[in-house]
């Protein structure tokens, strides 16, 4: 890796928006490739950040705001990559349930899976089933990701996957889900393909789904 490279990863790790921002830019200047710019230094780091996570290292504000930098260099690499036609990992619709106005964990996992490579359509909140099957049919993602904070929406998700069966759709489309009251139990009782309990684990989940 080199130096501009290292100091990329490093930056994001540390959540420097700015610092990313300046290296993104720099390495563009040297002839760096965009795929090597997003892979060894925005994806890596955020794989790095999710490893902390797991190991108590990190908690949610240190992810966030390293997510926050990420995405900053991704803004400006994405033309880069676009021109470069660099593949994407698959593309996740995301959002949170019907009745159901939290989207910081949401927002987290989408931002993490955006750092693991994948193209995110994020639906917002209060998504009903039909909202969800119609963004299904139009974008064909790869997967669908669910989010429900409340154990009174958490039944938007089971209404979901039916919707999305009586629409024909459901076998085009892995569905994964996660949210605070949710548990491993619940995804498999609602017919769901993966339950994640947290962002770095939803990203180990989506790159397992689609493989
Ligand atoms: Co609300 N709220 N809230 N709230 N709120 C909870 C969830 C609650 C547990 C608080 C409590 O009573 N102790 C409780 C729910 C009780 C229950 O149903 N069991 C509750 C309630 C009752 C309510 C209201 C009904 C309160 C009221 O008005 N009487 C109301 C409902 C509004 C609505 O949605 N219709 C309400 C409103 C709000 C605010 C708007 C004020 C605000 C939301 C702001 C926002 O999101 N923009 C809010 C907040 C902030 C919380 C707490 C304090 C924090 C939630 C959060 O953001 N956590 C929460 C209590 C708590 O959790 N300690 C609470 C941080 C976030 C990073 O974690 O969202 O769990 P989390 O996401 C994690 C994992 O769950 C997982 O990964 C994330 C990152 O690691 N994950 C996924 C999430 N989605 C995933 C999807 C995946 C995979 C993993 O794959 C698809």
């Amino acid at each position: 890796m080199t130096t501009l490279l290292k100091e990329l990863f490093d930056a994001t790790v540390d959540g420097d928006r700015e610092t990313v921002l300046t290296t993104v830019a720099q390495a563009l200047e040297t002839g760096e490739e965009p795929g090597v710019i997003l892979n060894e230094g925005l994806i890596a780091a955020m794989a790095e950040v999710g490893a902390r996570f797991e190991r108590a290292e990190f908690y949610v504000p240190e992810m966030l705001i390293a997510a926050r930098a990420m995405q900053a260099g991704l803004a400006v690499l994405q033309p880069h990559l676009v021109a470069a036609k660099v593949k994407k990992v698959g593309t996740v619709i995301a959002g949170t349930v019907k009745g159901d106005l939290h989207d910081i964990g949401k927002n987290l996992v989408s931002m993490m899976l955006e750092g693991a490579g994948f193209e995110i359509i994020d639906l917002g909140t209060d998504v009903p089933p039909e909202k969800f099957v119609e963004a299904v049919r139009e974008s064909s993602p790869d997967l669908l990701a669910m989010s429900a904070l409340l154990t009174t929406t958490m039944p938007g998700m089971k209404l979901t996957v039916e919707a999305l069966r009586a629409a024909g759709v459901r076998n085009g489309v892995k569905i994964m889900v996660g949210g605070a009251p949710l548990t491993q139990r619940y995804a498999d009782e609602i017919g769901a393909d993966g339950y994640a309990a947290d962002a770095s684990k939803a990203v180990r989940l989506a790159k397992s789904l689609v493989a």
